[in-house]
C-alpha cells in the first residue's frame, strides 16, 4: 500500500494514525501541498486523485481510495481488530457524528490565508460542542480508541500550530494528552515524517 501524504495535512494525519492502530505498513508518498505551487496540482498526482487533495490510499490491487474518512472506514472494514467504531448501531453513530464535526472548512474551498483566519473560529465552535459531548475515559469515546480520537488529535496539532488558545477545552486536550502515549499517535506525528520540514 501506498499513502500519498503531506506530514502537516490533518486528513492525512488521521489516516497514518489508523494505518498504525491497525499496524498496516504503507510506503509514504509525500506530496507537499505547496511547493511549486503544489504538487498535488501537477498531471502525475491528478491522475491519482483528480481531487488534487491528499490523503489518498494505493491499494496493492491498484485501487486508489480518497477522502480519509473513507480511506479509514477501508481500513476498519478489512482490518477490524483493533476497532474504531462500536458495534453498537447507535454508539457507532455517535462516534461517525463526533468524527465529522468539523468538515466546513474544507467545503469552503478558500486560500490558506482565509482558511487559517476561519479556522480560529471553527476550531472555536467545533471545540466548544465537542468538550461538552466528549466523556474523556480517557479517549474521546470510553477506554478505547475510536475515530474520534483519529480525527481530534490532528484537529488540536492545527490549531496549537495555529495559536489558538486551547484552555477552555480541558477536555480535548485530556484526550490529546492520553493519545500522545500511544506509539501508534506518535509515530504519526508530524514531525515523525520522512518529508518533515
Ligand atoms: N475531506 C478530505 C479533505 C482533504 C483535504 O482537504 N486535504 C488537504 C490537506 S489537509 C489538501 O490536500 N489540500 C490541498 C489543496 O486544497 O490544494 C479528507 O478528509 O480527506
Amino acid at each position: 500500500m501506498q499513502l500519498y501524504t503531506y506530514f502537516r495535512s490533518s486528513a492525512a494525519y488521521r489516516v497514518r494514525i489508523a494505518l498504525n492502530l491497525k499496524d498496516l505498513p504503507a510506503e509514504m508518498v509525500p506530496i507537499h501541498l505547496q511547493k511549486e505551487g503544489g504538487l498535488n496540482r501537477k498531471p502525475e498526482y491528478r491522475a491519482v486523485n483528480p481531487q488534487m487533495r491528499v490523503p489518498a490510499l494505493r491499494l496493492d490491487s491498484g485501487d486508489v481510495l480518497t477522502q480519509s474518512l473513507a480511506i479509514i472506514e477501508y481500513l476498519e472494514d478489512v482490518v477490524p481488530e483493533p476497532p474504531l467504531l462500536p458495534r453498537d448501531p447507535v454508539e457507532r453513530a455517535k462516534v461517525r457524528a463526533l468524527a465529522q464535526l468539523r468538515y466546513l472548512k474544507n467545503a469552503l474551498g478558500q486560500d490558506q490565508a482565509k482558511i487559517d483566519e476561519w479556522y480560529h473560529h471553527w476550531i472555536l465552535e467545533g471545540f466548544a460542542a465537542l468538550e461538552t459531548m466528549v466523556r474523556p475515559a480517557p479517549y474521546a469515546y470510553g477506554d478505547a480508541v475510536t475515530l474520534v480520537d483519529t480525527c481530534l488529535v490532528p484537529q488540536v496539532y492545527n490549531a496549537r500550530r495555529l495559536k489558538v488558545p486551547l484552555d477552555r477545552f480541558p477536555k480535548l486536550v485530556a484526550i490529546d494528552a492520553a493519545c500522545a502515549k500511544l506509539a501508534a499517535f506518535d509515530r504519526a506525528r508530524p514531525e515523525n515524517q520522512p518529508d518533515a520540514e
